[in-house]
């Protein structure tokens, strides 16, 4: 048979991640399709296919959920025959028969980074298959199913091999397929194997996927479920990295009992944060080390305004039971070296199981004894400025979700953000003292100083907008920069008053600070003449 080479659009890791391919099964009975999916996860899935021939959109909130679990498992996930449903789902991709849309199609609708598989099974069908938009092969059946009412004739191993050899996609055998069959399956050059029943329809689908998972050669999935027996051996492995560093940290007694003691501070000062998956953060998008980090910048930068030193963090964390072990293991990695990059210590915290991955901090710093910045100390006549060009992490996230690798400078401002001590500690010497950090947005966050200081501030973000990876970032996606800085929360730089000669000796030391306003005695508005209504991220 002719070779039917496309060029390979597929890395390694999709090669890799079709190894044990699972596919829901909707004739399954007292099993939701969603406890199929997780059980498969549990047991090592390393791709998932929803196939639900009888969709209606009663179901759409269960496909989601599904959506959502494999993003957490950071598992593929596509979507069989419904290229609709996968575009409104915005799944990683299509799964798409011999008579479904076509797969050139299919890219058109899903775009370039979509995932789009094929059903091959013999020859002929090949020869008429456009192969150039397509990312894998699914080839069978290979052995006899009960499952696919109108499956072709079975192929057996021979006409795998000949798929497998004809096209230089990756190709996953199905058809009858069971952890006894699999081996055969793979030697003859299958990236992977893909099951329905085999799990699905087993006494104990979790056990069956991680029978599958051996039989493939991948791990079963590490999930906490599995780890939870040991939760104190966890808690100690999590803090270990921390410890060596108590010697040379006198003000307080490492984590590991029941309280932690601090030393007597001189002006503490405290602040608090909550971090929920999917509100705050989202695992799809940020790798779980920045999420650690981030965790800790965004509380300790409530202290940086606040003119406080970081001496300790306390961490609560909640902790899904489809999460992988090695996943909190990095979140923990970014956490300490936050923690490091500011000498503050992990002065305890707690550990227990919750719905969503969730963190809630508890910073403690030592202030400065005659400065405590409030944003009641706003005075008219005052401009309004920032350290730094804002909007930047919105048209991060936004760059982030649209897998566009185009703004680096955005995405890691959204990703990494770094509490802003070395700004705070200029204003502190100039003895600024109204100070907050934005995390809600300019305009959200502009009001509670108006409010607090009960005065009118006139907004003018077209400065804090110039950043040159915000202005193309506006420009390709039809955005005004203006409301983007004047909505964007997230980006961790500090807003602060004073009077415009103070302002001028301060820009010097920190260039890009900029003016975003100027106050005046309360007029009725607290941000008059606001441009429309601005979205600020305001969480509930
Ligand atoms: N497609 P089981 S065979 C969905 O030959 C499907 O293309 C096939 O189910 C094909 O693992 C099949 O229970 C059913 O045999 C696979």
């Amino acid at each position: 048979m002719d070779q039917v080479k496309t060029k390979a659009r597929v890395t390694l890791d999709l090669r890799a991640a079709l190894r044990f391919y699972f596919i829901t099964d909707e004739q399954a009975v007292g099993q939701s399709l969603f406890d199929q999916v997780r059980a498969a996860l549990r047991g090592g899935a390393t791709f998932i296919q929803y196939r639900c021939k009888n969709f209606i959109s009663d179901r759409y909130a269960e496909a989601a959920a599904i959506r959502d679990l494999c993003r957490l498992n950071r598992v593929p996930f596509v979507v069989n025959d419904h290229l609709l449903l996968a575009r409104a789902i915005n799944a990683d991709g299509v799964h798409l028969g011999q008579d479904d849309d076509s797969p050139a199609t299919a890219r058109q609708i899903l775009g370039p980074r979509a995932i789009i598989g094929i059903s091959v099974s013999n020859r002929e069908e090949l020869t008429r298959t456009d192969l150039a938009p397509c990312d894998y092969v699914g080839s069978g059946p290979v052995f006899a199913t009960g499952t696919k009412a109108d499956a072709k004739p079975v192929r057996g191993l021979a006409g795998l091999k000949e798929i497998v050899d004809s096209v230089s996609l990756p190709v996953v055998a199905i058809g009858g397929i069971d952890a006894a069959r699999t081996p055969d399956c793979l030697a003859q050059g299958a990236a992977g194997v893909a099951v329905i029943s085999a799990v699905a329809r087993s006494e104990d689908p979790q056990a069956a996927a991680a029978r599958m998972a051996a039989a493939c050669g991948c791990r079963p999935r590490d999930t906490l479920a599995a780890a939870w027996q040991s939760e104190f051996d966890l808690i100690r492995r999590l803090v270990a990295p921390a410890l060596p560093s108590y010697a040379d940290h006198p003000t307080l007694v490492p984590p590991g009992d029941d309280a932690a003691r601090l030393d007597a501070l001189n002006n503490p000062v405290i602040s608090t944060d909550t971090l929920r998956e999917g509100v705050h953060f989202h695992m799809p998008w940020q790798p779980p080390e920045a999420i650690g980090e981030k965790a800790v910048e965004v509380t300790l930068s409530d202290l940086a305004a606040c003119y406080a030193k970081p001496v300790s963090l306390f961490v609560n964390l909640g902790l899904p039971a489809t999460l992988a072990e090695a996943d909190i293991t990095r979140l923990y990695d970014g956490l300490h070296a936050a923690l490091d990059r500011h000498a503050c210590r992990l002065g305890g915290g707690n550990i227990a199981r919750a719905p969503v991955l969730s963190l809630d901090l508890f910073a403690v710093g030592q202030g400065r004894a005659a400065l405590f910045p409030r944003r009641g100390a706003a005075r008219p006549g005052e401009g309004l400025y920032t350290t730094g060009p804002l909007g930047l992490a919105r048209c991060g996230l936004k760059a982030l979700m649209q897998g566009d690798h185009r703004f680096p400078q955005l995405v890691e401002r959204f990703l990494r953000p770094r509490a802003r001590f070395d700004a705070a500690n200029v204003l502190a010497d100039h003895g600024i003292t109204c100070v907050m950090d934005i995390s809600d947005g300019l305009a959200g966050d502009a009001a509670h100083i108006a409010r607090a200081a009960n005065l009118s501030i006139h907004l003018t973000a077209e400065r804090a907008a110039g950043h040159p990876e915000l202005q193309r970032f506006c420009a390709a996606y039809h955005l005004d920069p203006h409301k983007e800085a004047l909505a964007g929360g997230e980006d961790y730089e500090l807003l602060f008053s004073c009077p415009p000669e103070t302002f001028a000796a301060i820009k010097k030391l920190l260039p890009e600070a900029c003016t975003v306003g100027h106050l005046s005695p309360f007029d009725g508005e607290y941000l008059p003449g606001l441009p429309e209504r601005i979205h600020s991220f305001q969480h509930g």
